[in-house]
């Protein structure tokens, strides 16, 4: 029998470096579609360079997606790329929307062009909600996204519905509330603590400045969210699923048990920033994932605390090996 074969874009990111590694353990051929730079960014797969095969290609261009498509003839395709940062979007909503809202077209377009048979999963997310109408929110609650990501993404999601009902494509869109892990970028909230709070305790740094101590989030495991991104994809029918833990916790809480993990307090080091708060912020972001439970039989492994504990530990060896590097 031949290898189902999966292309991703977004592998050099937090979720796709997750997803490959997922993929190849279910016996996948997994080829990523990497933009050209200068630097090659490849620090979160380089452990899987000999598994996975490199493709050059840009949300940007869609030659380039019809090109890597046709030559690599995927049976499924997860679109993980984006301009993925809220607070930049708010300084970059042209580039937003560029490639996080058309971007989305872009490769669906080429699906239908090359292989409409190509199964597409989506990178929707909870910052469409926004403003919410309803707490905890779920596959029906209405849009109203704060900020030009949101604005992007409710482009990409209904663009992905409007492809499925016009073309007939397997296309489904997950809703993913925020998940993290020790590959997170250093710029989003959860990292920046658990990396500062290394740092801090490696006497590296003395304080740790951020923004709204009391947004607050449903966050889980990066490791478990891939896991739904596939399984969305082996449904019979495509459709939409709300990706979460159904727990909220707050920036403040997220500090309080990081710092805590190595016998801190955050109320010593932590300042306020307002360079850190945002034009517009989202209310409270808590999700219901009932559907995903109940039809992708999906469940998180990772708890709160353990995901806290987990980011803090990984920081700390991350470091100290940086030190011992230096000595
Ligand atoms: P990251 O920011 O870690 O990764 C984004 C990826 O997109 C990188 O591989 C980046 O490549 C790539 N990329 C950016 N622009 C382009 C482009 N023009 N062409 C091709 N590739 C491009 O994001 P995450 O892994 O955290 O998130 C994955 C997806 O899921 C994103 O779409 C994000 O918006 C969405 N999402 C994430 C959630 C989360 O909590 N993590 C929650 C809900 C949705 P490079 O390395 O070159 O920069
Ligand atoms: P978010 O993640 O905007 O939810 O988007 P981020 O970690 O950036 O912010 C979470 C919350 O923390 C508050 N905050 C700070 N945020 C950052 N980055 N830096 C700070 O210093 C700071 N202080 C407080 C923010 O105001 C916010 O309320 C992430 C991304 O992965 C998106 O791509 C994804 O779609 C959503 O999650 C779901």
């Amino acid at each position: 029998m031949t290898k189902p074969r999966a292309l991703i874009t977004g592998i050099t990111g937090q979720d796709g470096s997750y997803l490959a590694e997922f993929l190849l353990s279910q016996g996948y051929e997994v080829v990523g579609l990497v933009r050209r730079s200068s630097m090659v960014s490849f620090e979160r797969i380089a452990h899987l360079q000999d598994k996975v095969t490199i493709v050059s290609g840009d949300l940007l261009d869609e030659a380039s997606l019809i090109e890597a498509l046709g030559q690599h003839r995927p049976t499924e395709v997860y679109n993980l790329a984006a301009q993925s940062f809220v607070q930049t979007s708010f300084g970059q909503p042209v580039l937003t929307g560029e490639t996080t809202a058309l971007g989305v077209t872009r490769l669906l377009d080429a699906i239908r062009i090359v292989d409409p048979a190509i199964r597409f999963y989506q990178a929707s997310s909870s910052e469409m909600f926004g403003k919410v109408r309803e707490v905890p929110q779920c596959e029906t609650t209405p849009f109203h996204p704060r900020s030009p990501y949101g604005v992007a993404k409710v482009y990409g999601h209904w663009i992905t519905v409007n492809y499925r009902e016009s073309y007939n494509l397997h296309a489904s869109s997950g809703i993913l509330f925020n998940h993290e892990s020790p590959r997170r970028g250093l710029e989003f909230v959860t990292r920046k603590i658990t990396h500062g709070v290394a740092s801090i305790y490696l006497g590296r740094q003395d304080t740790l400045r951020l923004g709204n101590l009391d947004s607050m989030r449903d966050w889980g495991f990066a490791g478990d969210y891939v896991k739904a991104m596939w399984l969305m994809l082996q449904q019979d029918e495509p459709d939409d699923y709300v990706v979460c833990t159904g727990e909220t916790h707050s920036v403040r809480e997220f500090c309080e048990l990081a710092f805590g993990h190595l016998n801190m307090n955050y109320k010593d080091y932590v300042q306020i920033d307002k360079a850190f708060f945002r034009p517009a912020e989202v209310d409270l972001l808590v999700g219901d994932p009932k559907k995903a439970k109940k039809i992708l039989d999906w469940h998180t492994e990772v708890s709160f605390a353990d995901l806290v504990s987990m980011m803090v530990d990984a920081d700390l060896e991350l470091l100290q090996g940086k030190l011992k590097g230096l000595s």
